[in-house]
């Protein structure tokens, strides 16, 4: 049996085996690491003065890691830069944060190189590579130079911008140029998917083929939805665990009486934060008499704090969340609990358990795990709303959800009103509808579509050439 080569920026491979705070995509992938005999390759997360190329390999709960230091140039330009400051703005939506620097270009390419040059002699004829995410774009491209002639994949989780957007970046040919490197392109959505093939027939001069094939700049790569979803089981035995029963009977007693309202998100200007602490702060203004039967709990750690656009936006949240309590709290209420920190897997799915209403309202959002999560919390008896953004990818089958608009404050204060009024049968049959979605998009169901898709493109190598397409 072939190999399977996990290659992404970061490598989350589980130290400890018990996974209690490992995510769903760590452990289904290392479960496939496990199953194919692999290796899951990427940055250490390691910054040193002047990068050396050294591999570590180790074993972590069974599974390979290949890691690489990268030196504070690269993560400057290609990690904090051109990866999170230049792709994952435009990909969001976002050309007003979108740093359009030369250099960020520069080091992007070099960090692709570099992680080519060092993975290529790992390559075994059999295996198959599949390649993860925005950072890492170009990298089919440059093994391709190296000789590389096994099957590589890619699989985008985030959004793939529209067309009018994306030409804004400088060099956006030579980017989905360098994906016809690859075998199979893999989306969440079939609206992500749709974009990249807008653009391939209309900016690339390229031929849109049966099947979500496509021709551009005379080669072949096959493209493909592959909505990702939670590890479903995992889940559950989360949420039955001591500490998540624990953290449920927490929650409970500590809501006393009132409908808990529950945001998870990573402090990402995508997530739609500050729209969303507006549309409760509507549904308060809206809801004189209801106000003090609810809490809004608000998780959000930290993330990619080194980027001036995050520092800032927490910034802003920090007075949000402070203003808005300030006009609304009681002297034995306050209306949100905004906490900037981390809980483990297992207490994040007691929290889940003990709200009445789930809010997910990116802005623009690739998947959006946290809404599969918060189904799958719930107590199938008595379970709580979903309300969640029509431009997140999950709402393109979770359409039992309450879907909004985001961006309009009175659309999510309606949202909220019906969500805590909504008589028990309509939420179970709503939840019911929702929950057969999360188990029907299970983690492993996800990577095992992907490996065999990525099994069965037929590649044809006459004359050195690449033509990729189902068989
Ligand atoms: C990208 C795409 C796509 C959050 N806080 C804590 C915690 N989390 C976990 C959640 C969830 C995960 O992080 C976040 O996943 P999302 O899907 O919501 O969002 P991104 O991080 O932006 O992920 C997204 C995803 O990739 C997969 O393809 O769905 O669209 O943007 O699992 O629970 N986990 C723990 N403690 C926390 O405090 N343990």
């Amino acid at each position: 049996m072939s190999r399977l080569i996990v290659v992404s920026n970061r490598v989350s491979a589980p130290t400890d085996p018990a996974g209690g705070s490992v995510g769903g995509l760590a452990m289904a992938l290392s479960a496939a690491l496990k199953t194919y005999n692999g290796l899951w390759f990427g940055w250490s997360g390691e910054t040193v003065e002047t990068f050396t190329g050294v591999l570590e390999i180790e074993e972590r709960a069974g599974v390979t890691v290949a890691l690489v230091d990268l030196e504070a140039q690269d993560v400057d330009e290609y990690y904090n830069g051109y990866a999170n400051g230049t792709l994952w703005p435009l990909f969001h939506h976002r050309v007003d944060l979108t740093a359009y620097e030369r250099s960020y270009g520069e080091g992007y390419e070099r960090v692709n190189r570099r992680f080519a040059e060092i993975l290529a002699p790992l390559i075994e004829p059999d295996d198959l590579i599949w390649v993860h995410d925005y950072h890492l774009i170009p990298l089919a491209r440059d093994l391709r130079r190296l000789g590389v002639k096994n099957r590589i994949g890619f699989f985008l989780h985030t959004p793939w911008p529209v067309r009018q957007l994306l030409v804004t970046l400088p060099h956006h040919r030579r980017l989905v140029e360098s994906m016809f490197a690859f075998d199979l392109l893999g989306f969440h959505t079939r609206e992500w998917l749709d974009l990249f093939r807008d653009y391939v027939a209309s900016e690339a001069g390229g031929t849109l083929l049966e099947n979500d094939a496509m021709e551009a700049f005379g080669q072949r790569v096959q493209g493909g939805v592959f909505p990702i979803g939670i590890d479903v089981e995992g889940f559950l035995q989360a949420r039955a665990s001591p500490l998540g029963v624990r953290t449920y009977d927490r929650m409970v007693s500590s809501t006393a009486f009132r409908s808990l309202i529950v945001g998870v998100d990573r402090l990402d200007y995508s997530k739609g934060l500050e729209q969303r602490l507006l549309g409760y702060e509507q549904f308060l203004k809206d809801n004189p008499e209801m106000r003090s039967e609810v809490l809004l709990l608000q998780i959000t750690p930290i993330s990619r704090d080194d980027v001036d656009t995050y520092h800032d936006m927490r910034g802003r949240l920090d007075s949000l969340a402070g203003r808005i309590n300030g006009a609304y709290a009681e002297m034995d209420w306050q209306p949100i609990r905004y906490l900037n920190r981390t809980y483990r897997r297992d207490q994040l799915a007691g929290i889940y358990r003990a709200a009445r209403v789930g809010l997910v309202t990116p802005l623009r959002d690739g998947m959006n795990l946290v809404a599969k999560e918060y189904v799958c919390a719930q107590n199938p008896e008595d379970p709580g709303v979903l309300i969640l953004s029509r431009f997140a990818g999950a709402a393109a089958r979770m359409g039992e959800a309450l879907i909004v608009n985001p961006f309009s404050r009175e659309e999510l204060s309606d949202a909220i009103k019906q969500a805590l009024t909504m008589p028990l049968d309509e939420r179970i049959r709503r939840w019911t509808a929702l929950m057969q979605v999360v188990r029907e998009t299970d983690v492993s169901i996800w990577r095992d579509d992907y490996v065999s898709a990525l099994r069965g493109v037929e590649i044809n190598r006459e004359d050195g050439a690449r033509v990729a397409g189902y068989q």
